[in-house]
């Protein structure tokens, strides 16, 4: 078989290696806790950066360099790039990879012709599946780049859209489900507005509603059991996106009656692009039962724009990994780096190195989030913190059982409060112990 990657498989060599092309971090079987890093972090690539970005800006063209790629929109040139992917998946050590509908296959001039060309080359990929041991994370269908979608899909105005959107998701959760996909992914894309001052919203949110109550009741039909994300993101393209952050997106699925059947995919970028902290988005999300999967990137916080960066942060890293860890661990979702190089690191071994940085950032914040439960004192600090709740009083408030009156009663009685010092400092100087 031809290799396209002039480098070879990527080996651990741990923390003291010179070697670029090595992990420090990344041992994929060697259990942490409970479970191999691999089975911790399902790692998992995204097709339309590592395969289809051409690294372009609204300023310059793409400068990256993909040898194998002959720039037609040809069934060939899309199943060639199948070989090149599963190569690199291969290379890198990593199990998973997602994809939309129209990153994998050229759109045709009909919906009928768009749907043979992906049948086509998602047999490719169960080819390669097949041969590799490489897992679907999850597929999503493209609704944003096409000019149909200039005014939103399953929101935009007009019926005939709202239909070929719907036609597009059916298809594309059919080749998900084909492809043994553990999940399918919803992100607004163009759900949203660019002026209040022609939409109608109420009327946008129900269409929405309707278009995923289609989406669970399809899965239910074709017997796809995955799991249903929805991806926050406040803005880009839109003003607004319906989407913006976890909160927004819960509130939604409640309002709706779809709790039971989404959970969220969360993307530090789109994170740090609605004001929070990624921490505050996976607690939101992890707190209503409904963290399902990363996507994990990291951008650059004063700049404003979904720079979708490798993730590279220690810190961050660990932080995601004490939210995953404390919840169980991931069920269908994983970590995927929906992530591009810079448009200045255009060489097809920058997508190595851009990918072994992100692996050994989270398998190293998967080591550092794990000493710190098994070590407690961040978590008794916190226990400590709350502990005045563990008295009759405090369950009888917390089930529920005491009212206003009573309690006016026994502050009546007792002194002013006195509240002990919340350590913050302290707290953080023990988090850097740890690094
Ligand atoms: C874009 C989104 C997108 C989703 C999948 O900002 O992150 O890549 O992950 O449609
Ligand atoms: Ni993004
Ligand atoms: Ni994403």
């Amino acid at each position: 078989m031809p290799e396209y990657f002039d480098v070879p498989v990527i080996p651990f060599e741990g923390p003291g290696t010179e070697n670029p092309l090595a992990f420090r971090h990344y041992n994929a079987d060697e259990v942490v806790g409970d479970k191999t890093m691999r089975e911790h972090l399902r790692f998992a690539c995204a097709y339309w950066h590592t395969m289809r970005n051409p690294l372009s800006d609204p300023f310059g063209v793409g400068t990256a360099q993909m040898p194998w790629d002959d720039g037609s929109q040809t069934l060939a040139n899309a199943k060639k790039r199948v070989k090149v992917f599963f190569e690199f998946l291969h290379k890198c050590g990593i199990d998973y990879y997602c994809f939309h509908d129209r990153d994998i296959a050229p759109e045709g001039k009909t919906l009928a012709q768009s749907n043979r060309n992906l049948d086509s080359v998602v047999a490719e990929f169960k080819r390669q599946q097949d041969r590799t041991g490489k897992k679907l994370l999850w597929g999503t269908a493209c609704l944003f780049t096409h000019p149909r979608y200039n005014q939103g899909a399953a929101t935009s105005p007009y019926l005939d859209v709202f239909t070929y959107a719907a036609a597009q998701v059916k298809k594309a959760m059919e080749v998900t489900h084909e492809l043994g996909g553990e999940g399918f992914t919803f992100w607004g894309g163009r759900e949203g507005y660019s002026t209040l001052w022609n939409t109608d919203m109420k009327r946008e949110l129900d269409h929405l509603a309707a278009f995923l109550h289609m989406a669970v009741d399809h899965a239910r039909r074709i017997g796809f059991k995955g799991q249903f994300y929805i991806e926050p993101k406040p803005q880009e393209p839109t003003t607004h996106q319906y989407d913006s952050d976890v909160a927004a997106c819960l509130n939604f699925l409640r309002e709706y009656d779809l709790l039971d059947h989404f959970k969220l995919n969360i993307e530090t970028n789109h994170a740090t692009l609605a004001g929070h902290s990624m921490l505050h988005e996976l607690l939101v999300a992890a707190t209503a039962g409904a963290l399902g999967s990363i996507d994990a990137n990291s951008g650059t916080p004063h700049c404003g724009w979904d720079t979708d960066q490798f993730p590279t942060d220690i810190y961050l890293g660990t932080q995601i990994m004490l939210v995953v860890l404390k919840m169980g661990g991931f069920t269908t979702g994983g970590l995927n780096f929906d992530a591009k190089r810079r448009r200045e690191s255009f060489e097809p071994v920058d997508l190595f190195h851009a990918h072994i940085g992100g692996m050994d950032t989270l398998a190293r914040g998967l080591k550092i989030a794990h000493r710190i439960i098994e070590d407690h004192r961040i978590c008794d600090l916190i226990s400590e913190r709350y502990s005045s709740w563990e008295s009759a009083l405090g369950h009888r408030i917390e089930t529920g059982k005491l009212t206003l009156v009573e309690l006016e009663k026994i502050a009546l009685r007792k002194k002013e409060p006195i509240t002990p010092s919340g350590r913050q400092e302290m707290l953080e100087n023990m988090v850097n112990d740890y690094m």
